[in-house]
């Protein structure tokens, strides 16, 4: 760590000096220190939150901490999410905007003064490999040491950063403030410091490629490398120069004959990216191992194909459901080294959360501070976990990770999958019957709404294109036409095949029929096959390619009644959902609907007749 005012400064980047000045005299913090990403920094950031009271650490986990937030500040704001680019027809008609003057005018004003009291951190950081020709750098401002702190985890913080940035190269500024200033003599007691709801912003400027949140300490609203960076500004670069940033997990599968492939699957948020991406086939032979979890960066190689690489250094998983049944290698990679926010806290200095696959050990201290116990309370009370409790983990600590996950090359990219949480009419596979067709699948995307952002009614089915729909820099419309682009840009052999799946069709009774997890092997390896072109396995049907009934051996617990209802083409289902896309979904985007897709539709109706 470097502190402004003692020793000299660790760049000689002159835009980049003269904007943190900038942000210091706005934001008045009492003092300004340099990260130098070092594990003592990550230490005494620790040590800070620790004797601010807000951080507890794990006896049972070495180097892990618990942090409790603000119950107002438990993800991420969807409505307090803005793309100010300067007309609002860019932003499009799925994206919040205001006008960038008129937001930046109001923003100045709550960030006049606003780090009072607080240390200002900057944060120099990597998204991609140190110096790697695709990675981009940010240098995010902040006066939380949890974000610093978090930061060093999901990132790649530090000097050898401001190095590769020498004397003028090119940076996004992400400007971040907790926004709670601190009078003479005032701490936060031990609390979480965030503003209220109606102060949050987190803004986009797309076409200055700047970041600037406040009032909001948690998660993509405050680590700003992870969606306002990698996937809201770094969509519009992509479409500007041809590449593609999804909110995608990567994995890498091998077959019992040692025959290798790249996955890519887009998922909205707490829908099963970091799941799949580590996931333990329960197919003998059968290999996974993880590349990214949460966001890919797709670009062409040499060969015409695309090669994929994981910008991120760590995971921001979700807590709840992670068992050493549904996801050993999670539970592998938070035993040391972790942050752990809002999950339940033991006696012995441990972490609990519903679905961690054993009874709460006694009494608890649940994620809003208070009491807790499992059963034979008279009081109904809520979960000891949030349902949107993380854990932030390194991703060398995780045993799954592919060898070549940081090859700035990237990775070759086989298959694309979409999905989301369908209890009906999606069946759990089905295969485009062409590129065109997989952008369809992708664009109509529908999946019901999780605890991930703050303020929306989960459990209500939404479209979620691509599972973009909150992380989309620019016109939504715009963005499909870039993705049917991208299918011209090579040969169609050399495109990934594309496919929709759904681990969530739950039965009459309103259970799940597919058990999930490491079953999804099942559906993975039936892929596989299909990119390799394996006969006999499929069908055509109107909506797509599906397994043949005996292409997917079912699992335990699976009856064959199951199984067909899995992978059945529900044609009354169908005819409604497009209905539906026709007469709400599709006629959002106006003129800026490609005719490809509306032509997908079409024939799909078609078909279906
Ligand atoms: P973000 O980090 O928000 O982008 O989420 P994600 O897409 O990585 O989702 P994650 O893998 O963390 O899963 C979210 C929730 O879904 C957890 O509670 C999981 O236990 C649950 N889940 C994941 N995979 C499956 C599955 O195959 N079947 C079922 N039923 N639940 C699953
Ligand atoms: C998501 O919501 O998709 C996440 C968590 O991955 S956050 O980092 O808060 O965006
Ligand atoms: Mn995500």
């Amino acid at each position: 760590m470097n502190t402004h005012t003692g020793s000299a400064l660790p760049t000689r980047h002159q835009r980049l000096i003269t904007w943190i000045n900038e942000v210091a005299a706005m934001t008045t913090p009492d003092a300004v220190v340099w990260c130098d990403g070092t594990a003592r920094e990550y230490a005494a950031m620790l040590q800070i939150t620790q004797e601010a009271g807000t951080a507890t650490p794990l006896a049972k986990r070495p180097g892990s901490f618990l942090f409790r937030s603000d119950p107002s500040d438990v993800a991420r704001v969807e409505n307090r999410t803005y793309i100010a680019a300067r007309s609002r027809e860019a932003a499009g008609p799925t994206n919040n905007w205001i006008d960038p003057v008129e937001l930046k005018s109001t923003m100045k004003q709550l960030y006049r003064g606003c780090m009072r009291g607080r240390t200002m951190y900057v944060i120099p950081f990597s998204m991609g490999p140190v110096g790697s020709p695709i990675a981009k750098i940010g240098v995010e401002v902040t006066d939380s040491p949890y974000v610093v702190a978090n930061m060093h985890i999901m990132t790649r913080v530090g000097s050898r950063v401001l190095e590769v940035l020498g004397e003028d190269g090119e940076f996004i500024p992400c400007l971040h403030s907790v926004g709670k200033p601190l009078g003479p003599g005032e701490s936060d007691g031990g609390l979480w410091p965030c503003a209220p709801l109606e102060q949050k912003y987190i803004a986009h400027f797309p076409e200055e490629r700047t970041i600037w949140s406040y009032g909001s300490g948690y998660g993509g609203n405050a680590l700003l490398g992870k969606k306002c960076l990698a996937l809201r500004i770094a969509s519009v670069q992509a479409r500007d120069e041809g590449w593609l940033a999804e909110h995608m997990l990567i994995l890498k599968i091998t077959n019992p004959a040692g025959k290798s492939k790249y996955v890519a699957a887009a998922f909205p948020s707490a829908c099963g990216k970091t799941n799949l991406a580590m996931l333990v086939p329960t197919l003998a032979g059968w290999k996974v191992e993880t590349v990214g979890d949460d966001i890919a960066w797709m670009k062409f190689g040499a060969d015409g194909r695309l090669y994929a690489i994981n910008p991120e250094a760590g995971f921001f998983g979700v807590a709840p459901g992670t068992s050493p049944e549904s996801n050993p290698n999670a539970m592998a990679s938070i035993t040391r080294d972790t942050i752990f926010t809002n999950v339940a806290l033991t006696s012995d200095g441990d972490v609990w959360w519903e679905g961690i696959g054993y009874d709460a050990p006694g009494t608890l201290i649940d994620w809003k501070g208070a009491e807790w116990v499992q059963e034979g309370e008279s009081e109904p009370r809520g979960p000891a976990a949030h349902p949107n409790a993380r854990f932030t983990a390194r991703a060398s600590n995780c045993p799954s990770m592919a060898s070549n996950w940081e090859d700035p090359a990237g990775v070759p990219i086989d298959a694309i999958l979409f999905g989301g949480r369908r209890p009906s009419t999606v069946p759990l596979v089905h295969q485009a019957r062409s590129w065109n067709h997989g952008v369809f699948m992708g664009s109509i995307v529908g999946s019901e709404i999780t605890a991930a952002a703050l303020d929306l009614k989960t459990g209500t089915v939404r479209r979620d294109p691509f599972a973009m729909l909150p992380f989309c820099g620019y016109h939504m419309g715009d963005y499909f036409r870039h993705w049917i682009g991208i299918g011209q840009r090579t040969e169609a052999s050399k495109l990934p095949m594309v496919f929709l799946v759904n681990w969530f069709r739950r039965s009459a009774k309103g259970k799940f029929l597919w058990p999930g997890y490491g079953e999804n092997s099942r559906v993975l390896a039936w892929i596989f096959d299909q990119c390799d072109g394996v006969p006999g396995k499929s069908i055509e049907t109107p909506i797509g390619i599906v397994p043949v009934p005996d292409a997917i051996t079912p699992p335990d617990g699976v009856s064959a009644d199951d199984m067909r209802e899995l992978l059945a083409v529900d044609v009354a289902g169908w005819r409604k959902e497009l209905a539906d896309i026709e007469a709400h979904h599709y006629p959002t985007f106006e003129d800026r609907l490609p005719a490809e897709l509306a032509a997908e539709l079409a024939a799909l109706k078609q078909r279906l007749q």
